[in-house]
């Protein structure tokens, strides 16, 4: 064993045994019914063995999801290289959380910390490998308009720490109290002292009470996550969660792995490693809500026009499913809310052209078409959603004036090996694209229209189709967009042992 697994290790055991002493501490992670399941550590454990993957050496984060309490994102520029450096082997790489201490309430640390760095970051520490992604290179602020952020360039509505391509990285710090991210974070701060300075910082919070687990439109957020093979996949030839979505290769997620299309132009210490996406998406909630009011076909409600814009309703049932009421059993069953393609035994279902149960243009059938999508199956293109909500409660005052005074919305967080197959095509091929049609509808249903919740024309007006279940053809134009880019970051993820070499010192 090397010196610093023994390090990891034994602060590991030491905040074991004081766990042993003290009350039940509080859960890092929400667990609200009906997201995506983890593997209990057994589990991942068997499944890592079976596929070779080193979970000890995956940064947290990347696997567990939406299932984060509060969680800070501490955006930071580096001064001093030599110092910095010295600072990420000897302080930072030992509390560096990984998969498996996440997996159950007796290891996870009060605080979970991850830490990932931009393009800028990498060539500031003087590692010159290229990971093998060039919008990663190119920096986000660099492809706005191309992402339909807006107006005029694309960063119009961005926040400035973002536009100027200084931000070298990222700490993640996620626990279960605001305090508790307070002290992990002076302590770092006290630890770091001039090496770094904050660039910008952004809290994130799951909603409270009956809310836990919805983002701000008051939709069940974090259900639908790709079951990953050598973590909660396949198993020697046998789902963990066969009522999930198809497991993919650990390599879609994974620098390095199976399944990984650029494997052979990754260097060896980038293995195990993940791009993170991270955007600032603001929703307007009182607005979205208005919308709804005034844009219902008589013969439907405001809640039957949000779902079928989402894809779900708010208690996380797909419209598929249930297409006619809400069903919160329906969403609150993981084995059942997401056992669903878009296609169905019944011989009057006429999958090419039906959207009576689920439009083509709805949020989640945009960005995960699941049987829709033909032309290459099964498809590579998926994200670990990684995000959570920020800012507070739509106010009285707001709701009733039917305009947002602060800011809310989601602190998006998408993991993928390839940028341009993960979440740019989900966003610009996909969302933002009116044209573009899966493999089943091509002959019938050209030009399905925006995402109505992400797809952006950089400010302009956006179509959609197909919400009105009696009207498929029927032409809804949204003239204002409920979710507004305030800009973000591509940052990679590295594997925890490359925090000692080559980033370290
Ligand atoms: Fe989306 N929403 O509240 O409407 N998303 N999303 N998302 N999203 C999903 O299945 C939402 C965004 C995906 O496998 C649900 O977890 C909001 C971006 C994908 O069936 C809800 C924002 C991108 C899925 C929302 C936002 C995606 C998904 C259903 C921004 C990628 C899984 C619950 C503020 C570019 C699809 C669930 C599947 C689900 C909402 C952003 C992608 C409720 C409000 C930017 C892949």
């Amino acid at each position: 064993m090397k010196v610093s697994s023994i390090h990891r290790s034994l602060l590991l055991a030491l905040s074991f045994s004081f766990d042993l002493v003290t009350s039940a501490k509080a859960p890092l992670l929400i667990n609200p019914p009906g997201l995506a399941p983890l593997p209990s550590l057994k589990q991942a454990t068997a499944a890592a063995a079976a596929a070779g993957l080193e979970l000890g050496n995956i940064q947290g984060d990347i696997l567990i999801g939406m299932k984060k309490d509060k969680e800070l994102f501490f955006f930071f520029h580096i001064n001093d290289v030599p110092t910095f450096r010295s600072h990420l082997s000897a302080d930072i790489h030992p509390l560096v959380t990984d998969v498996t201490e996440l997996l159950s309430n007796d290891t996870q640390p009060a605080t979970l910390v991850n830490i990932a760095f931009s393009q800028a970051g990498l060539n500031t520490l003087g590692v010159t490998d290229q990971l093998g992604d060039s919008l990663f290179s190119a920096g986000q602020a660099a492809g706005a308009a191309d992402l339909g952020d807006g107006p005029g360039a694309g960063t119009g509505n961005w926040e400035p720490a973002f536009v100027t391509g200084t931000i070298h990285g990222v700490l993640i710090l996620a626990s279960s109290t605001t305090d508790n991210i307070n002290s992990q974070l002076a302590s770092l701060q006290a630890t770091l002292g001039s090496s770094i300075t904050e660039s910008y910082r952004l809290l994130g919070e799951a909603r409270p009470d009956d809310q836990n687990g919805h983002e701000h439109f008051g939709f069940k957020d974090g259900i639908s996550q790709p079951m990953i093979n050598g973590f909660n996949g396949v198993i020697n030839g046998v789902p963990l969660f066969p009522t999930q979505s198809p497991a993919i290769d650990a390599g879609h997620i994974l620098l390095g792995e199976s399944g990984d299309r650029s494997m052979d132009s990754r260097p060896p210490w980038a293995k195990d490693g993940s791009f993170l996406v991270f955007r600032q998406l603001k929703q307007l909630v009182p607005e979205f809500d208005n919308f709804l009011v005034a844009n219902t076909p008589s013969d439907m409600t405001p809640e039957l026009l949000g779902a079928r814009m989402v894809g779900r309703w708010k208690s996380g049932a797909p419209i598929f499913l249930s297409p006619h009421a809400d069903d919160p059993d329906l969403g609150n069953n993981s084995t059942r809310n997401n056992n669903f393609n878009y296609t169905s035994s019944d011989p009057d279902f006429i999958f090419e052209s039906n959207q009576e149960r689920c439009p083509f243009s709805a949020h989640i059938r945009k960005t995960n078409p699941r049987a829709d999508f033909t032309i290459q199956s099964p498809f590579p293109n998926h994200i670990i959603r990684s995000g959570i909500p920020y800012g507070p409660e739509v106010s009285p005052a707001e709701a009733a004036a039917g305009v947002s005074t602060v800011e809310r919305g989601l602190a998006f967080v998408a993991y993928q090996s390839d940028i341009s197959v993960g979440f740019h095509t989900l966003q610009n091929v996909w969302a933002n694209n009116q044209n573009f049609v899966f493999g089943k509808n091509i002959s019938t249903n050209p030009g399905i229209g925006f995402d109505p919740i992400i797809g952006a024309n950089q400010g302009a007006a956006r179509n959609v189709t197909g919400l009105d279940p009696s009207s498929a053809n029927g032409v809804i134009t949204m003239l204002t967009d409920f979710v507004v880019s305030r800009g973000g970051e591509y940052f990679f993820s590295p594997p925890i042992s490359a925090l000692l070499t080559p980033l370290g010192a």
